[in-house]
């Protein structure tokens, strides 16, 4: 039995994420009955440095680190730096990150293995490999250094979800991920991967080749009653990118939830408007009753010539309706948004903005939401436009430590002004401070704030106005320097 450490890397302080390192858990699937597991967490263990090195003195087979753009890039960086700096075991980057630009990832002298896409058997084989001292040639999906440079082996295809043993949620203390909500004890989990959409700034039409699949409902109940019976959890959110692709399955898991009375509410933050449309309303009736509390849905933008030039395949008035049925049940929407498009006009955002106020008046239940500025992520149709623009994508791995809204001002974007960039950020800190309800942020402090301010960032919204808009720039400045 050989040794495993893989750590969880910290991304922002103080927002208060407490959700489930799935990933890591994940991948360690295939390996915790064969072999010892230590999930290390970098943002709940205060000693995650002294526990590290511990486990370095056990030489362990290697050190496996996950990895998605923005800060979190940064802490992997900290946690490689100590393997290296103590030992000779191998580093292993995995995750969205580095699995879109595994060369570049690669070139970092502190990592030496990439495992590219799904990692439940990629690293089952490698860890095979490292203990039995076999070539890697062998493992599919794998990307690694040798004398001779960078290699990449040959890809692995998708996984059939329901093939997978039962995920090892104890690997790590769950209790320390169960969080404490409105609906109760919560517990996030996933039931899907990928998107079959083809929306022009998303991860997925790379990542994912456009593929779905999806646990059977069976399976998905199967966890939630662990999660209810062993560890008294009362609310689920589910975190897949679109829950609601096959409405079969999703009318299937709602009925279980009823008929086995599982007795749990639950969220969903990944929803396309045009499936949401598609929802009838005696499906609508089922979802309700089973306990669905909450909906995060990507409008992306109010303009619909905007949509339909970035992929976002809905028609605006489809969603208004969805809106609208939604506004007669217990089900709370909230609607995230996209501002900074290439070439996007005042007005073209004005409509945005529009829409948002619109859907208030139709549902006064709901969630504002918040209207983010464009980043054109790696992996995405829209990364590659920019760069057909003029944009200089950032070198070094490290450099996307800094490629996230925190940093929004010092990003290249070739269709925006500084001038132009600052006003966006002023919109986009306006409308967190509207959301004291957004699922993401828990901090409790946050949410006093937030209460406090929202009339009058609601107005400043609703006419876009933000002279001397102070706050903003506090928000952006304690992102940037505190957390
Ligand atoms: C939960 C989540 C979060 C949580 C993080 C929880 C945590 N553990 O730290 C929170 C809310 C904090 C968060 C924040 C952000 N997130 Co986020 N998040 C997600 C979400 C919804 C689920 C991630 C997850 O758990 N997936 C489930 C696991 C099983 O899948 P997986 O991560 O792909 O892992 C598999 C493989 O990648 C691989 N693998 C992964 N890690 C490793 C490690 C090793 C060693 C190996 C061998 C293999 C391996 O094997 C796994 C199993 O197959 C994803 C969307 C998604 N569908 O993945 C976005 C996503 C990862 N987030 C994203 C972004 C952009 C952010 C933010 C930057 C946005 C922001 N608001 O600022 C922030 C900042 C994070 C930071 N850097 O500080 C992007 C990443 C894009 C990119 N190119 O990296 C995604 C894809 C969303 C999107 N649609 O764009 N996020
Ligand atoms: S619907 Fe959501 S998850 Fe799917 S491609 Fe579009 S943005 Fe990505």
């Amino acid at each position: 039995m050989s040794r495993i450490v893989l750590v969880n890397p910290h991304g922002y302080r103080f927002i208060g994420d407490a959700s489930m390192p799935l990933a890591l858990i994940y991948v360690s699937i295939h390996l915790h009955k064969d072999h010892e597991v230590v999930i290390i967490d970098a943002r709940f263990d205060k000693d995650w440095q002294e526990r590290l090195r511990r486990e370095l003195k056990k030489s362990p087979l290697c050190v496996g680190v996950t990895s998605m753009v923005g800060k979190q890039i940064a802490s992997g960086l900290e946690i490689a730096k100590i393997v290296k700096a103590e030992s000779d075991v191998p580093v292993v980057w995995g995750g969205i990150h580095a699995s879109l630009l595994p060369r570049q990832t690669l070139e970092h002298p502190y990592v030496d293995m990439v495992v590219c896409g799904e990692g439940e058997e990629t690293f089952r084989d490698l860890v095979r490999a490292l203990d039995k001292r076999e070539p890697l040639d062998a493992v599919a999906g794998l990307w690694w250094k040798s004398k001779g440079g960078i290699r990449e082996g040959r890809p692995r295809p998708v996984l059939d979800l329901d093939a997978l043993p039962d995920i090892p949620y104890e690997l790590v203390d769950v209790e320390r991920h169960v969080e404490k909500g409105p609906f109760g004890r919560s517990i996030s989990m996933m039931t899907s991967r990928g998107c079959p959409e083809g929306c022009q700034f998303c991860y997925n039409t790379v990542y994912n080749a456009r593929r779905w699949r999806g646990f059977k409902p069976w399976r998905i109940l199967k966890e939630i009653r662990h999660f209810t019976e062993k560890y008294r959890v009362q609310h689920v959110l589910i975190q897949d990118d679109n829950f609601f692709v096959d409405l079969g399955r999703v009318r299937e898991f709602a009925e279980g939830i009823l008929s086995q009375k599982l007795g749990v509410t639950w969220e969903v933050i990944g929803v396309h408007p045009r499936i949401l449309a598609r929802v009838d309303d005696e499906l609508l009736s089922v979802l309700e009753r089973s306990g669905l509390t909450g909906v995060a849905v990507g409008v992306e933008s109010g303009n619909q010539e905007t949509l339909d030039r970035f992929g976002k395949n809905y028609k605006i008035p489809d969603l208004v309706a969805a809106n609208k049925k939604l506004a007669a049940t217990c089900i709370v929407p909230t609607y995230c948004y996209i501002s900074g498009w290439p070439d996007e006009t005042r007005q073209d955002l004005r409509q945005t903005v529009d829409l948002m106020f619109r859907m208030k008046r139709d549902n006064p239940k709901m969630v504002y939401g918040i209207i983010r500025p464009l980043i054109c992520y790696p992996g995405t149709q829209i990364f590659s436009y920019a760069v057909s623009r003029g944009f200089v994508p950032p070198k070094k791995l490290e450099d996307w430590a800094g490629f996230a809204w925190f940093n929004y001002l010092d990003i290249d974007i070739p269709w925006t002004t500084r001038e132009e960039k600052k006003w966006l950020i002023d919109l986009y800190y306006s409308t967190v401070m509207m959301n004291p309800e957004y699922v993401y942020v828990k901090s409790r402090l946050f949410k006093f704030f937030a209460k406090l301010h929202a009339p009058f960032m609601k107005w400043r919204v609703k006419n876009l106005d933000f002279r001397l808009s102070i706050l903003p720039k506090v928000l952006l400045f304690i992102q940037r320097r505190l957390m």
